[in-house]
């Protein structure tokens, strides 16, 4: 079949011509062979007693349509009666299925996914983490074209059942995606028995998270950690025998080690695991001393810490009038930033922005979190940033609460901040104030960051009893 793909967008090129042997229609093996496949057509020629050929059983797939129907099973004819223009009838169907997956400008050729959620969570629960799904698929440059929710305990082959499985790859099949990602972490066995359904990218949330760090490492040291947590997340993968991540040739999961690469000398991948962990290390201890001049110089440390996308970046931007990177897209911040904020009566703190928190961290991620987070550590005071405006803002606080617990954090001195709160109304703003001792800001807007100077004033000088006119 290699030599037969022609990329998503378009039929095979192969036609599955093949007998029954008594009156049989086409039957459920034939019409997934069709969808899988992607085949031009299937045809079950009927073999008489006598040996002759009877009547031709044929279907051929359908481009996406209102009715979800992924094939068109044609009316038996006799073999004589055969339409004999065949090819110009699948040129057109082909151009159909070209025609509707290219309702996008020409520019665009992100790789289209299909997300797929199986828990037995409550649907508003499965629903929001669609959305925070959607969104790593967004930062990670994919474009979702459909999602699908199943509420069932996931399957230990399948993850979902097979039949949906099954519906869900013929789905991608109509609407030309080339990936589909499970919003879970999937197990080995899971990689491998769906890869043998399908040549579609698996991926899951990891590996979009992985993907995103990736895209985002720009120092010597981030590159080194987020390939380090790749290879890790891989490795025990590539143990069964399966293709899935070898399809990973390109674009999103495919920057990292391809499994070639990988399989071709494991014993090479886990020297570079141990290669580059060293180098971690030596980074680390380097960092240390760099840290160190800097206690000396004995200013105090605030570090913003927060959900990802929460508004940290904007907020140290806006309050040391600098240009960190900040956008719509979750993890654009991967390393922290340091830099002065100046109080009046010449008084300064070093101001740290971070990388964000987000739910269901990967546990290799964790290592290289904990890294940047060493600095952390030595913070006098926390800034955590909260998006009062999220819907599940405390599903978030609850989160980032937790990691600070995992990262021996959560006994530090923290002010909360409410931010957005130009998204929110005043009701809710003040529910969560009370719930959370938080003070609404919004980090876009310099004028309301008084209260917030003032209580960080009060923590840092208490002897001053905050009493400070704001620049
Ligand atoms: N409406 C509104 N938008 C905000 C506010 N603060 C930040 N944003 C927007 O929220 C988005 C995320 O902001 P960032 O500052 O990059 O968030 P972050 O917490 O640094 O995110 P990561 O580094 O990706 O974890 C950007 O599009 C900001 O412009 C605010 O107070 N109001
Ligand atoms: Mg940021």
């Amino acid at each position: 079949m290699e030599a037969y793909r022609r990329g998503r967008d378009r039929l095979c090129g192969l036609r599955l011509v093949h007998t029954h042997l008594s009156h049989e229609p086409l039957n459920d093996d034939d019409l997934t062979d069709l969808a899988l496949l992607r085949l031009d057509c299937v045809a079950a020629l009927e073999a008489l007693e006598d040996g002759l050929p009877g009547v031709v059983f044929q279907a051929h797939l359908l481009p996406d349509n209102p009715d979800e129907r992924p094939w068109e099973i044609l009316e038996p004819v006799s073999v004589h009666d055969l339409p004999d223009d065949f090819p110009s009838m699948i040129e057109a169907l082909d151009e159909e299925f070209v025609r509707l997956r290219r309702a996008r400008p020409a520019e665009d050729n992100r790789d289209r996914a299909i997300l797929v959620n199986v828990s037995q969570d409550t649907l508003t629960a499965a629903e929001d983490s669609l959305a925070e799904l959607r969104e790593l698929a967004r930062s990670a440059g994919i474009e979702v074209v459909h999602q699908i929710i199943q509420r069932r305990p996931a399957d230990p082959r399948f993850v979902m059942g097979k039949g949906k499985l099954k519906a869900t790859l013929i789905k991608a099949m109509q609407l030309g995606a080339e990936v589909v990602i499970f919003d879970l972490n999937l197990t080995s066995a899971q990689v491998a028995s769906i890869a043998s359904y399908t040549d579609l990218k698996v991926l899951d949330r990891t590996q979009v998270i992985l993907d995103i760090f990736a895209q985002h490492a720009k120092t010597r040291e981030g590159k080194i950690q987020v390939e380090l947590a790749q290879l890790r997340y891989l490795l025990p993968r590539l143990s069964a025998k399966h293709t899935a991540l070898s399809r990973l040739a390109g674009g999103i999961g495919g920057r990292g080690p391809g499994e070639t690469k990988l399989e071709v000398d494991r014993r090479r991948a886990k020297d570079r695991i141990a290669q580059l962990s060293h180098e971690v290390k030596k980074l680390g201890s380097r960092r240390k001393l760099r840290r160190g001049k800097r206690v000396r110089r004995s200013l105090p440390n605030v570090a913003i810490v927060g959900y990802t996308n929460a508004g940290k970046s904007t907020l140290i931007n806006n309050l040391t009038q600098s240009h960190v990177d900040a956008e719509d897209a979750l993890f654009a911040t991967l390393n922290p930033v340091s830099r002065r904020l100046r109080f009046p009566h010449e008084r300064e703190v070093i101001l740290t922005d971070t990388v964000g928190f987000i739910r269901n961290l990967p546990k290799d991620l964790m290592e290289a979190f904990k890294t940047t987070f060493e600095e952390v550590g030595e913070a006098d005071l926390l800034l955590h940033v909260l998006d009062a405006s999220s819907l599940d803002v405390d599903t978030k606080w609850e989160t980032v609460r937790g990691l600070l617990a995992e990262l021996q954090l959560d006994a530090k001195p923290m002010i909360v901040l409410l931010n957005k709160s130009d998204r929110c109304d005043a009701q809710h703003l003040q529910g969560l104030a009370a719930r959370y001792v938080g003070v609404p800001i919004c980090a876009r807007d310099r004028t309301t960051f008084e209260p917030l100077i003032t209580r960080m004033a009060q923590y840092l000088w208490p002897e001053s009893d905050g009493n400070i006119p704001t620049e």
